[in-house]
């Protein structure tokens, strides 16, 4: 029997890995898109005939439930969200529509049309905030410090009530910053990458940032989209948090990434008050036991360093590509 998966927000970092995976699984592969003046679909092109597309918006139940009868899925990912943290504070209200209410519309739509399916909900560390215990772990009690934060802890909170309510296959994976090539250009870890090559290539001078000391728990987020899989394939539906269990700055980032191609980062990383959060987020530590023991996952396949220099060798490659095009074009200009 084949099985099919229904995945939002296909065209972001976590839903091209994850429709990957699928994809060499053997799913049956349907993705919710939103309609945008012009395509998005930097992450999706090599997939892009192997994936049924359903138009719809997360804001829009209507379009859920039709996208739920169309693909009549055996599992759902929900992973579509406003997801940049420094965007909440500007967009609110937005964010608190698509990132939390956007989750109780999906909900209701597999609980109105497919109850039966697994269902997948991408809860973040930026629930915990400001933490009260480190490592966190799933029992931390949260304390979110952005508009970002409040709305994922009512998009979690509604998950562990659909399946305490309905019983509901419902499960929330707690998820540590996890970045990759197909990280969007404006999180801090793609930013840098960018940045390095961009300099290396003598494209820009230097490279802008708000807060160095800032320490997070990065992973991979190829890695990571396993443990969604993982998690819907269980006997029972449960949270998980997912974390490689390390910590680093940002400050140590940017070492790495410059010291990958041989510069040294102090001579190009210049302090911004504009990069700076209204609340920051000074630490997040996940602790995996869970995710290890129960998922048999192993949460440090791909190390820092790796990552790292993994995003900046992407990033070379990349803006060198972009420079050869402008110049081919401007040759025949
Ligand atoms: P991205 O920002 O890369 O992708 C977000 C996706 O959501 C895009 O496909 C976007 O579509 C879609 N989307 C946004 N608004 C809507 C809407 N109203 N209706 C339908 N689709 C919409 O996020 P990531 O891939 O990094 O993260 C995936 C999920 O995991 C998110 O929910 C995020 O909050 C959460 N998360 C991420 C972590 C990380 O470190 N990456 C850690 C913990 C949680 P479009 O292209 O049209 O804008
Ligand atoms: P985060 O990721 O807020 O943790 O949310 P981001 O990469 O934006 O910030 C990480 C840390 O870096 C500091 N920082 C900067 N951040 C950005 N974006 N730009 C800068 O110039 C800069 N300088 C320093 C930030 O202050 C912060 O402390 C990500 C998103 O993917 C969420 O959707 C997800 O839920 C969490 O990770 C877990």
């Amino acid at each position: 029997m084949i099985k099919s998966a229904l995945i939002t927000g296909i065209t972001g970092q976590d839903g091209s890995y994850l429709a990957d995976l699928l994809l060499e699984k053997g799913y049956k592969v349907y993705a919710l898109r939103r309609r945008t003046s012009v395509p998005i679909m930097e992450n999706i092109q090599h997939i892009e005939n192997e994936i049924e597309f359903i138009e719809g918006d997360l804001l829009d139940l209507s379009s859920l439930i039709n996208a739920l009868k169309i693909s009549n899925p055996d599992e759902v990912y929900n992973l579509a969200a406003q997801s940049f943290v420094g965007t909440s504070w500007d967009q609110p209200i937005l964010t608190g529509q698509v990132t939390a209410l956007g989750v109780a519309n999906m909900l209701e739509a597999v609980r109105i049309v497919k109850p039966d399916a697994r269902f997948y909900q991408a809860s973040s560390s930026e629930m915990f905030g400001k933490v009260v215990e480190t490592p966190q772990v799933e029992t931390t009690p949260f304390y979110p410090r952005s508009p970002y934060g409040v709305a994922k802890v009512y998009g979690h909170w509604m998950t562990v009530n659909y399946r305490e309510s309905f019983n509901m296959f419902a499960c929330s994976g707690i998820l540590f910053n996890h970045e990759s090539p197909r990280r969007g250009i404006e999180f801090v870890t793609r930013k840098i990458t960018n940045a390095v090559a961009r300099i290396k290539l003598g494209l820009q001078n230097e490279l802008r940032l708000g807060n160095l000391d800032a320490l997070r728990d990065w992973g991979f987020a190829k890695d990571y989209v396993e443990c969604m899989w993982l998690m819907l394939q269980q006997e029972k539906p449960d949270d998980y948090v997912i974390a490689t269990g390390e910590m680093h700055s940002v400050r140590e980032f940017c070492e790495i990434a410059f010291g990958h191609v041989g510069l040294d980062y102090k001579n190009y990383v210049v302090t911004d008050p504009k990069f700076f959060r209204a609340a920051e987020v000074d630490l997040l530590l996940g602790d995996p036991a869970k995710a290890i023991s129960t998922l048999g996952w192993n949460p440090q396949k791909t190390t820092f360093k790796e990552l790292v220099q993994l995003m900046v060798d992407e990033d070379m490659k990349k803006v060198k590509q972009q420079s050869n095009n402008i110049m081919s074009v401007g040759s025949r200009a």
